[in-house]
């Protein structure tokens, strides 16, 4: 397969080399979170640990992990590494609790983000010069100045639409022939149906870069067909320094390729914390090898995963590959003694024939036993009944479903909310 490069030699690296490099920057990013804050270095010292003891890569399971908890607590930048007067910009997550990550960068971090960024247009098939349309907003969230930076970075044209107003965004698209449009998943779903709604056809259109939320395969399906274009799946968080610093998928399309020379993998047993041998599902944990301002070291990401694969790939590129994320640990509900994550109930409601892309999953308690309702749109036709089948073989139980006019459910802007619930007087939060 020819494939575009941004960093050719970087990206191609073989394993043995990945691996010395990585090694050469954990024990530089311990000692300087070790020397430069004073959580970092309380927690170490906790642990009994100090970074020279590190001798291989697989001593890192000796250093303490972290998690959302440690950000929240030093808010706004009780992580920072360097001197306050280096860093040039934040970024901030509010998650679904309301209190805020940050992420501090300094100009060599905003470079490491672009350069990641750039190799995640490049891995899509996008050539300098090309028109990319940039649909999450820009402000606080990562997302719009990621894409931007990258984009700046490998010298495409850009668009910067920010989120909303889909009419215009069409009509942008085709007045500057846009080629690549990325967007949360949940806006390259609604670009897909107001297309289709209105009749229209982007030609020009050919890549679309879409990340932030899960991405069961039959929505993956979707958007490609329905949009006529190869579609990516993006990763990336605040707490790494944003979108695309993890990576994304490459034409290939056999997992996501994690750029390795800036992030150490592991995968961490959900309860122990121990890591797991490749192939087995568990929580992503990341350690950043090149990031000054705020260097995570061991960040349990709330995101379920496995390693696919260590080989070359297809595509040329050496980096290890992960499985699309399946979901958060959080994010696990236990109805009737079955477990299941909401990704699952994507993944059966787009297999349903003329179920359309919005749906809801309402968790309820009912005489003090906790039950889920399914809401979704469909095109007329479609029977709750049908939907419940559907639902029933892929879980295991069987969810109530009700089936709504197209366009009838709430939407979001931004990040799609899809699980709710049902609070005492009848309201869904
Ligand atoms: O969502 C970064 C981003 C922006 C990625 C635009 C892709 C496109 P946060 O707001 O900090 O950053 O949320 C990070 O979103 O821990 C995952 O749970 C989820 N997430 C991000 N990308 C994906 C993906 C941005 N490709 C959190 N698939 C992460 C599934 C994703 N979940």
């Amino acid at each position: 397969m020819s494939d575009v490069y941004f960093e050719r030699e970087l990206e191609t690296m073989e394993r043995g080399r990945i691996e010395a490099l990585q090694l050469e920057r954990l024990k530089k990013i311990l000692a300087h979170a070790y020397g430069n804050n004073p959580v970092y270095r309380k927690s170490f010292d906790a642990a009994g640990v100090r970074p020279a003891d590190l001798k291989a890569l697989s001593d890192i399971a000796r250093f303490p992990t972290i998690n959302k908890t440690v950000f929240r607590d030093t808010y706004p930048m009780g992580l920072l590494c360097v001197d306050r007067k280096r860093v040039v910009e934040m970024h901030m997550s509010s998650g679904s609790t309301g209190t805020p990550v940050v992420m501090p960068y300094t100009q060599a971090d905003l470079d490491q983000w672009a350069s990641c960024m750039a190799r995640c247009y490049a891995m899509a098939g996008a050539l300098p010069s090309d028109v990319v349309q940039i649909t999450p907003s820009f402000g606080l969230f990562n997302g719009g100045f990621g894409m931007y930076h990258g984009a700046r970075r490998y010298g495409l044209f850009v668009v910067p639409t920010g989120a909303g107003n889909t009419a215009r965004q069409i009509k942008l698209a085709r007045d500057f022939g846009t080629r690549v449009f990325t967007g949360v998943v949940s806006y390259g779903i609604r670009l897909m149906e107001e297309l289709e709604a209105s009749g229209q056809a982007l030609p020009e259109l050919k890549y679309g870069i879409f990340g932030a939320e899960a991405f069961s395969d039959a929505m993956k399906k979707r958007l490609t067909e329905g949009l006529g274009i190869e579609v990516f799946d993006i990763y990336g968080m605040t707490e790494t320094g944003g979108v695309g610093t993890l990576g994304q998928d490459c034409r290939a399309h056999d997992g996501i390729h994690v750029w390795e020379d800036h992030y150490l993998v592991e995968i961490l047993d959900r309860d122990t914390h121990e890591p797991v041998r490749d192939g087995e599902i568990g929580e992503l944990a990341i350690t950043a090898l090149t990031r000054e301002a705020l260097p995570v070291i061991r960040f349990r990401t709330g995101d379920l995963s496995k390693i696919l694969s260590r080989e070359p790939c297809a595509c040329g590129r050496t980096h290890l590959r992960l499985a699309p994320i399946m979901g958060r640990v959080d994010d696990m509900l236990i109805v009737k003694g079955v477990n299941f994550f909401p990704s699952q109930v994507e993944q059966a409601l787009m297999s349903i024939p003329g179920v359309l892309n919005n749906y809801q999953i309402i968790i309820e308690e009912e005489n003090g036993v906790t039950d889920v309702r399914v809401n979704v749109e469909a095109e007329s036709g479609v029977t709750g009944f049908a939907v419940e089948k559907v639902l029933k073989e892929a879980l295991g139980f069987s969810p109530k479903g009700d089936v709504f006019a197209p366009g009838a459910l709430p939407r979001q802007e931004g990040k799609a909310k899809r699980v709710f619930r049902r609070l005492a007087d009848g309201t869904l939060a």
